[in-house]
């Protein structure tokens, strides 16, 4: 019988070299997720994308939380939504840092996919960003990597610099309005 391989998802979608893992519990979850890879393109960090899901091929999820660190995997960001168990799931399996982005989709407006993310039991901790707040998960999963990698940490004060020159120009255009009783 073929040894099973750890190292590879079922799926086939491995990217070698990546440091950052982007699961969806489905491509519907895509237009969400894709603010995650558009910032860790900006930020030049390498990423895999699968789509997965512990309702619907639960053993492949099991295979591939099981095998991310062993292929340099350093941080999961997990996107799904409805009753979101792929975060917790994908957590339950690995040592790796998840965040978790309840996607919203459902008559619920994301608020059940945000409890199912975010009320973990004790032991299995998952990071849960906003709803839809994929963009938000790919900061965090990039700061949590500058603590090792100064290159990135580096592009992050630049970004979060960047950030507050945005508030420095809004206070500036707010003290040009004009009104009688502004002071
Ligand atoms: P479809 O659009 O494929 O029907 O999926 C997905 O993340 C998506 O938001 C509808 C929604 O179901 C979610 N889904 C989960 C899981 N698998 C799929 N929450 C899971 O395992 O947690």
């Amino acid at each position: 019988m073929e040894k099973e391989n750890q190292n590879s998802l079922p799926s086939g979608g491995v990217g070698v070299g990546a440091l950052v893992s982007i699961i969806m519990g489905s491509t519907s979850d895509l237009p969400v997720m894709e603010k995650a890879m558009k910032f860790l393109d900006e930020m030049e960090v390498p990423f895999e994308v699968n789509a997965l899901s512990a309702h619907r091929t639960p053993e492949a999820v099991e295979q591939f939380a099981k095998g991310a660190a062993a292929r340099g995997i350093k941080v999961i960001i997990a996107g799904a939504g409805m009753a979101a168990a792929l975060p917790g799931v994908i957590a339950a399996s690995t040592t790796l840092p998840v965040i978790g982005v309840p996607i919203k989709g459902s008559v619920l407006d994301g608020v059940d996919a945000l409890y199912s993310i975010l009320q973990m039991p004790p032991g299995i901790p998952v990071a849960t960003v906003a709803i839809n707040g994929a963009m938000n998960a790919a900061i965090l999963a990039c700061q949590m990597m500058s603590l090792y990698d100064e290159a990135l940490a580096q592009k992050m004060a630049t970004y979060k610099a960047g950030l507050g020159q945005k508030i420095e120009k809004a206070n500036a255009d707010l003290s040009k309005l004009e009104y009688k009783f502004k002071v």
